[in-house]
C-alpha cells in the first residue's frame, strides 16, 4: 500500500527543444505538490528546467551526470521517453528489498493501438517494466491536469482576434501573416521566443528581439521572452486562439478551453502524420465544418494549402466546443493520479 511520502525518481533525458523537460517538470511538481511524493528529478540538462520554473521548491531537480554508485533507487522509477537508466541504478534497483515499480513514461499520442499498449509490462527479471501512455480516452493514462486547474468561460469576441504562436521551423507562416496582415480583422500576434520569434523577424526583415512591437497592415506583432511555464499557461487562456506543438504545449491549449492549432514534432518518413490523423479523427468532431479543420491542421503540418479565412470562420464555434473538449478529455483522470492508482496496485 502506498503512503503519503513515498519516493520517486524520474529520469529524463533532454533531446532536443523544451518538451522532454516540461512534460516530466509538470508531472514531478504534481506528484510531489499533489500527491505527497518525494520527487527527486534526473535531468541531464537541468538549463530548461530552470528556465521553466524558477521555483522548484517542491521538486528536487538533480543534474543526471556521474555513474550513480551508492545512489538508492527510490520506490517509483519513472523513466521518461524511453531514455535508458544508468546500469549501476538498475542494478541496484535489481537487489533492493522491495521491488521498485519500474514505469516508462510514453510519448503522447492518440493512435489506436495505445490502450491496447498502456500498462503492459516488459521482462527485466526479477523485475518488471511497465509502459504508461498517456492519452486521450479511456483505458489509457490520461494527460497531465494539476487538481486546482477549472475550465475557463471563453472570451467574448471584441477588438483584435489574440494569438499566440509556438510553432517548429514552418514554411506556411509567412502566408499565415501576410493573411493576417491584409486580413478584415485586426490580429494581435504573440510570438514566443525562440524559433517562431526567429520566423517573423526574417519574414518583416528587421530586429524582432523580446519586447519589440512592429505593425503591418492589420497585424500587431508582440515579441515575447521565454515565459515561466505558468506564465506561458496563463498566455494560452488570455487569447482566442493557440498556435502550439510538440506535446506539452498542446495539451495545455486544450485546457486552456481555446480553438488551438497543432504543429505535430516532425518525424522522419513523415511519421506524424499517422499522429495528426489520430488526433483529428478525436477532435475534429467538435466542428461543425470537420473537412475545413481538418484541411488547416494538415496544412500547417506542411499538407496542402492554408486557408485562414475559412478556418477563422470556425472559430466562434470552436471557442463555444472548447470547454466541453476539454472537459472529455479530462473524464479519465489526470496521469499523475491514474500513475499513483498503477503503482498502487503494483507495489
Ligand atoms: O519544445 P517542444 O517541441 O517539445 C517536443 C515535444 O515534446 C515532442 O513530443 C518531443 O518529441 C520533443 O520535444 C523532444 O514542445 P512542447 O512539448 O510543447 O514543450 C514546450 C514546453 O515549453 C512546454 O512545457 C511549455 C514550455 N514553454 C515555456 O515554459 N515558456 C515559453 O515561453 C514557451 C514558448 C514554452
Amino acid at each position: 500500500m502506498i503512503q503519503p511520502g513515498l519516493a520517486c525518481d524520474i529520469f529524463c533525458a533532454v533531446i532536443d527543444n523544451l518538451g522532454d523537460a516540461g512534460v516530466c517538470w509538470r508531472l514531478a511538481r504534481q506528484l510531489a505538490a499533489e500527491h505527497g511524493w518525494r520527487v527527486r528529478l534526473w535531468i541531464d540538462d537541468p538549463e530548461p528546467v530552470a528556465l521553466m520554473a524558477p521555483d522548484q521548491a517542491v521538486v528536487e531537480v538533480r543534474r543526471w551526470a556521474g555513474d550513480f554508485g551508492g545512489i538508492a533507487p527510490a520506490d517509483v522509477v519513472i523513466e521518461a521517453f524511453a531514455c535508458e537508466l544508468p546500469p549501476a541504478y538498475v542494478a541496484a534497483m535489481r537487489v533492493r528489498p522491495r521491488p521498485p515499480v519500474w514505469l516508462n513514461l510514453e510519448y503522447l499520442s492518440a493512435e489506436d493501438w495505445v490502450p491496447g499498449c498502456h500498462g503492459l509490462p516488459s521482462p527485466h527479471p526479477p523485475l518488471a517494466k511497465y509502459f504508461f501512455f498517456p492519452g486521450f480516452v479511456p483505458g489509457t493514462g490520461g494527460l497531465i491536469r494539476e487538481r486546482d486547474l477549472a475550465v475557463l468561460p471563453a472570451p467574448i469576441f471584441t477588438g483584435p482576434i489574440e494569438i499566440s504562436l509556438f510553432c517548429y521551423a514552418n514554411p506556411q507562416l509567412p502566408a499565415l501573416l501576410a493573411a493576417w496582415r491584409d486580413g478584415g480583422r485586426p490580429i494581435t500576434c504573440h510570438v514566443c521566443a525562440g524559433l517562431p520569434g526567429r520566423q517573423v523577424a526574417a519574414w518583416l526583415g528587421t530586429d524582432f528581439a523580446a519586447g519589440a512591437t512592429v505593425r503591418r497592415g492589420h497585424l500587431t506583432l508582440h515579441a515575447l521572452p521565454f515565459l515561466p511555464q505558468t506564465g506561458y499557461d496563463a498566455l494560452l487562456a488570455r487569447c482566442h486562439l493557440n498556435f502550439v506543438r510538440g506535446e506539452d504545449s498542446f495539451v495545455r491549449a486544450q485546457w486552456a478551453g481555446r480553438p488551438f492549432v497543432w504543429q505535430a514534432y516532425p518525424q522522419a518518413e513523415d511519421a506524424h502524420f499517422a499522429k495528426l490523423d489520430a488526433f483529428l479523427g478525436l477532435y475534429a468532431k467538435v466542428s461543425p465544418d470537420e473537412t475545413a479543420l481538418r484541411r488547416f491542421f494538415l496544412a500547417w503540418n506542411g499538407n496542402g494549402t492554408l486557408n485562414w479565412p475559412e478556418f477563422a470562420a470556425q472559430l466562434p464555434a470552436l471557442t463555444a466546443a472548447a470547454p466541453g473538449w476539454a472537459r472529455q478529455i479530462a473524464a479519465h483522470g489526470d496521469l499523475a493520479t491514474n500513475l499513483v492508482r498503477f503503482c498502487r496496485e503494483k507495489l
